[in-house]
């Protein structure tokens, strides 16, 4: 960090810095450089030549202070919906049966590739625009309603302008392997290799992929498959993630862990002895409580079996048009603790620190300390619980990104 840039101080804050202990640090304070965080502690504590250094300060009313919020696994760039789908469940169709029928996933895919980029552009636009009103200032976004080297690139590409034009953090996710698309109907085989050989260098060489995912279930792609994809991203030196035992267990978070994934995601049909191989790999368990919620499931994730193997747990909100047609973290977070059980702590964790490890950005974001971005929200609450407790309700007061004040007030009731 450049002891050149200007020292700006975020004063009089409560500040959830949000590390291994989620502390909490009352009358706190931040010192800030360009983008980056470079003093956070007690405003006692604030050296004098620091605070001297700082000619812009800010006075942040006592307000409660956390890192931006990071949504670490969503499908949000899409077109169309799947409302006509979502009346066939409440009648009593099951989702898999969907799928089975050629609708669920492939609906999507048809209507994706029937839009224009700037149509997808200005179709997702609006689903992002509501994380960032709730304090997201990292995102991830995974294709995978393309399934054909041109539309997937047209998704990634469409991720990599949403991020430009909105000023969050877009986290790139090569999602090829969500379904089997038509044109290889029957040869799920020749489409994984197609995937590994061909369209995985090619994209990620135009700089478009941060990971790489699969959707391995008994209505996706087996953990053999999903072998072939995770060798061909380990050989371009691209961290890996799973769609995993959301439906079924085919062993899919066993093949994870041997990759030391990022992260697998959903894990309702995790056998809680493979929690500790997720912990011992590193791999982080993103929950995925709105899906759980839109399919209705009532098979809830492992938890205990997490906590007790020490498997650090991550919230998003997998926005996508079919299980989670949704666009609020906050919400998500709700449904954490309400309906898997989590602790708000546990919850805060999974949408700051645990979430910017399951994106490979531990350290970077999701955290208030010397070194990582300067990305916090300042919000209008009392006690650090409401951020969990609130359904349908956005307690966020101001955003301030890479530095600088992005969204809303920094002070007043
Ligand atoms: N994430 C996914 O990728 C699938 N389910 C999920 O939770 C399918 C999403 C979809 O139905 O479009
Ligand atoms: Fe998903």
């Amino acid at each position: 960090m450049s002891e050149l840039l200007p020292a700006v101080l975020w004063r009089n804050a409560r500040l959830l810095p949000c590390d291994a202990a989620m502390s909490r640090i009352g009358a706190g304070a931040l010192v800030t450089r360009g983008a980056q965080i470079a003093w956070v502690g007690r405003e006692a504590d604030l050296p004098p030549p620091l605070l001297g250094e700082c000619g812009t300060r800010h006075d942040l009313g006592g307000a409660w202070v956390t890192p931006g919020l990071i949504d670490c696994h969503t499908h949000l760039v899409f077109a169309g919906t799947r409302a006509g789908e979502y009346a066939q469940r409440l009648r009593g169709i099951s989702y898999e049966d969907i799928a089975r029928q050629g609708g669920g996933i492939l609906n999507t895919v048809m209507e994706t590739r029937a839009a224009s980029e700037q149509q997808l552009f200005e179709q997702s636009a609006p689903r992002l625009a509501a994380l960032r009103a709730e304090g997201v200032t990292t995102v991830e976004i995974k294709s995978g309603y393309g399934l054909t080297l041109t539309d997937e690139r047209r998704m990634l590409r469409v991720a990599r302008r949403l991020g430009e034009s909105s000023g969050v953090r877009v986290h790139t996710c090569l999602l090829a392997a969500h379904a089997v698309p038509p044109e290889f109907n029957g040869r799920a085989a020749d489409y994984m290799d197609t995937i590994a050989r061909e369209w995985l260098p090619q994209l990620a060489g135009e700089g478009l992929v941060d990971s790489v995912d699969i959707f391995c279930e008994n209505i996706g792609f087996s953990a053999d498959q999903a072998l072939i994809l995770f060798d061909a991203a380990s050989k371009l030196g691209l961290p890996v993630k799973m769609h995993a035992e959301q439906l079924s267990n085919i062993g899919g978070s066993r093949l994870a862990a041997r990759f030391h994934a990022l992260s697998c995601d959903h894990l309702e049909f995790t056998d809680p002895a493979d929690a500790s191989l997720l912990a011992a790999a590193g791999t982080v368990a993103v929950l995925l409580p709105v899906a759980f919620y839109g399919l209705r499931e009532v098979r809830t994730p492992p938890i205990a079996a997490f906590r007790g193997a020490g498997t650090r747990m991550a919230v998003a909100t997998d926005c996508n048009p079919g299980s989670a047609p949704g666009a609020s973290l906050l919400l998500a977070m709700s449904m954490a603790t309400r309906l898997f059980g989590l602790t708000p702590e546990e919850v805060l964790a999974g949408v700051t620190d645990h979430a910017a490890q399951a994106l490979g950005l531990a350290g970077r974001v999701g955290r208030l300390a010397p070194g990582a971005a300067a990305d916090f929200v300042v919000w209008g609450i009392s006690q650090p619980e409401e951020l969990g407790y609130w359904v349908g309700f956005n307690p966020c007061r101001a955003v301030v990104r890479a530095g600088r004040l992005a969204d809303g007030q920094l002070s007043g009731a």
